[in-house]
């Protein structure tokens, strides 16, 4: 049989309009409510992941951004098991004429992102998508980097994909189908990224998880207007952990428990009729109110937990700002567990907002530092 194989496969970035936070059960990462994302263009902000296998390899082993770090985490494990368990049951039941190498070699992972990881850009999830299946594209996209207190990038979220799907772990092992509650078990938001354009993740309702799974809301191609800025406000590493951090705020948090027994569930459906109709007034407030509320649990966390800083603060005042004169929503922002600011506009706004940008936070200033020109 074979004696060596490689799979290289590249993961992009979902970023949540309603987001996830928090878990009822921590060793299945099933969440307290259901979330929805876009899953960004690959090219910009992706993780790339090369599984080697080996009749020669004495050990399991994985390489992230070129350091080697300790398979035995319990979430790779729970990985590699469930991809290994889909492979041997792939063969008994019949549904052969895969790459069965991979059922008793060992295998090697590389992985590099090639963005900040751990500041909030949601590196984990495109992480460990990568170790499932995921579509490929080769499309170029525009990235504008600026100096000052935070560098820009300017995705083509919904350019048209060229789908020829790539497997990394899955692929290498000849597993096929449904592995999005696989990618669950690496990282809860990884799920979202197994699919393109519009995503929602179903908490599921029952305990072994089996129907917390991420589907597709509407493709990439639904929405060819919608575009996505990056304003990188900090590559720092974040203080409090997103694992560790919803933990504290299940725990800490009754804001939080009004949020998944009252808030989301309706918000899930006002969200996705946005999507369906492209009404991007109601899909801007929507996001911009989920992202407000998610910030809010975690100041009622306790101990409160600070992702947002003061430049994070000025682009949220510089959004209302620019949609009040326009007397309609024509930009969102969101922020996950960072200081980060994503803005969702359309095509036809980015120009003149990024003019507006470049205004309010002017290259030369430095050092993270709001310098002049608020737009209060
Ligand atoms: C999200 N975040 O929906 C939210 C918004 C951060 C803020 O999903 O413990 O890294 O691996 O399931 O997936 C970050 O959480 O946490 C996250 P685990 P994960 O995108």
């Amino acid at each position: 049989g074979n004696t060596f194989s490689m799979v290289t496969c590249n993961a992009p970035v979902n970023i949540a309009v309603i987001k996830y936070w928090g878990k009822r059960d921590e060793e299945c990462i099933l969440p307290i409510n259901s979330s929805l994302s876009v899953t960004l263009h690959q090219d910009q902000l992706k993780t790339t992941t090369t599984v080697a296998c080996s009749r020669s390899f004495q050990e399991d082993r994985i390489w992230l951004n070129g350091k080697e770090e300790d398979i035995n985490q319990p979430r790779l494990q729970s990985c590699l098991r469930e991809i290994r368990r889909l492979a041997r049951k792939r063969r008994s039941d019949g549904e052969g004429g895969v790459d069965l190498a991979g059922l008793s070699h060992k295998v090697h992972i590389c992985s590099v992102n090639n963005f900040p990881t751990a500041a909030g850009l949601a590196s984990s999830a495109a992480g460990y998508a990568c170790l499932g299946e995921r579509p490929s594209n080769e499309v170029g996209v525009y990235p504008v980097a600026l100096s000052g207190p935070f560098s820009l990038c300017s995705l083509p979220l919904l350019s048209p994909f060229s789908f020829f799907p790539v497997y990394t772990l899955a692929r290498v092992m000849g597993v096929e189908g449904e592995l999005s509650a696989v990618a669950r078990q690496g990282s809860g938001s990884a799920c979202r990224s197994m699919y393109g354009g519009f995503v929602q993740w179903i908490m599921g309702q029952r305990e072994d998880g089996k129907d917390s799974v991420a589907q597709q809301v509407e493709p990439e191609t639904h929405w060819p207007e919608l575009r996505i800025l990056v304003l990188v406000v900090s590559a720092e590493r974040k203080p409090v952990g997103s694992t560790s951090g919803m933990q504290t705020s299940v725990e800490t948090s009754s804001l939080l428990k009004h949020r998944s027994d009252s808030v989301v569930p309706a918000r899930m459906k006002e969200m996705i009729d946005a999507v369906h109709r492209k009404d991007f007034a109601a899909f801007a407030e929507l996001t911009m109110k989920d992202s407000n509320q998610f910030h809010a649990i975690c100041l009622d966390t306790y101990p409160p937990i600070f992702y947002l800083n003061d430049v994070s603060r000025h682009i949220i005042n510089l959004v209302h700002h620019y949609n009040q004169h326009y007397r309609e929503a024509r930009v969102a922002y969101t922020f996950d567990a960072g200081p980060n600011a994503v803005i969702y506009t359309l095509q036809q706004h980015v120009d003149e907002f990024l003019q507006v940008v470049k205004h309010f936070f002017p290259p030369e200033t430095n050092g993270g530092q709001f310098v002049k020109g608020l737009p209060v």
